[in-house]
């Protein structure tokens, strides 16, 4: 009884609030790695995520790439998938209804090969009960069309969040591509368009050859870079955004403890996605969530949002821009 007890009052300190999206806590599945959450269920309940992100719907279903579409790589793994997925129609018919039972918020991710696709996909989407949110993915590193097109430039940006904004009344979460010069402008773009929330960042463009076979080891030749060495990379955007945005960010890249996660929080997130260590630790959700509120309670904080965007830092240390 004690033990329940104890386990209900932690519920709520690890409760979070992405704009208008309420989660129980600030774990969610990255999209991509956790399916449509079938998959999973042998090794996890998907009710214990703050969130959970499906794979990215296109229009039309999508083969993908070439195998072989992963390659394992110094601290990290590079994919090359190509948006394999069974689209628009299948996801409603079928996939949606088996989610819709998971006890979490379910976030749709959503790509386009043009403006009118993410558009229409959007419209669709807002007349389904279940669907808690969008996130629109303008940031796929292996899309030969659309995807992270839109995401490198701030007014096509601004533009389709802002097109998707018209026909989608609940919460818009926009997946960004650290695969820009600066990330901020395209943060600002995003805000500016109507988004919600910030999902930050997708995977990073690279390359894996196997040199004695004069090959590339991804069919699709370059593919999108995850893991532990994204993390710093990733947490830097994460910290750029939150001091020139007012939405509220979601951090991605690497976490695979709840260091991690901590460190994310702390550098302005306020909430993370996990992805990559799915693969390594399918099952690490509870632990996460005991150590997160152990944290809470060490430090004798009642809440883990009062952890989000406590980092100090000396303004006189800065040696680059943090202004947008
Ligand atoms: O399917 C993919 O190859 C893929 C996508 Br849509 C994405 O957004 N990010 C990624 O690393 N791979």
């Amino acid at each position: 009884m004690r033990r329940k007890l104890l386990k209900n009052t932690r519920a709520s300190p690890l409760q979070v609030q992405l704009g208008p999206l309420t989660l129980a806590n600030p774990l969610m599945a990255a999209s991509g790695t956790f399916g449509y959450g079938e998959e999973m269920e042998g090794f996890i309940d998907p009710g214990i995520y703050g969130a959970i992100v499906g794979k990215s719907i296109s229009r039309a279903p999508r083969q993908g790439n070439p195998l072989p579409r992963v390659a394992e790589v110094s601290a990290g793994m590079l994919n090359s998938i190509g948006l394999q997925n069974p689209g628009i129609d299948a996801f409603i018919g079928t996939y949606l209804p088996r989610m819709r039972k998971y006890r979490t918020k379910l976030v749709v991710n959503i790509v386009g090969d043009t403006l009118e696709e993410y558009v229409e996909m959007a419209e669709r989407l807002d007349a389904e009960r279940g669907v808690d949110a969008l996130e629109l993915n303008i940031s796929c590193p292996n899309c030969p069309a659309g995807g992270m097109e839109f995401g490198i430039h701030p007014r096509a940006t601004e533009l389709l969040v802002s097109r998707v904004r018209e026909k989608f009344r609940g919460p818009i979460l926009a997946k960004l591509t650290p695969n820009v010069t600066d990330i901020v402008p395209i943060a600002k773009a995003a805000e500016a368009g109507g988004a919600d929330a910030l999902s930050l960042v997708n995977t990073y463009l690279g390359m894996a050859v196997d040199w004695k076979r004069r090959r590339p080891r991804l069919g699709g030749v370059t593919g999108g870079l995850s893991g532990p060495a994204i993390k710093p990379l990733a947490l830097r955007s994460v910290w750029l955004v939150s001091q020139a945005s007012r939405l509220p960010v979601v951090g991605i890249g690497g976490i695979m403890n709840s260091t991690d996660v901590l460190e994310f929080l702390v550098a302005g997130a306020t909430a993370v996605q996990l992805g990559t260590v799915h693969f390594v630790k399918p099952r690490i959700v509870p632990e996460l969530l005991e150590e997160l509120a152990d944290a809470v309670a060490e430090e004798g904080l009642s809440s883990i949002r009062d952890i989000v965007g406590t980092l100090e830092v000396e303004r006189r240390a800065i040696t680059v821009r943090c202004d947008g």
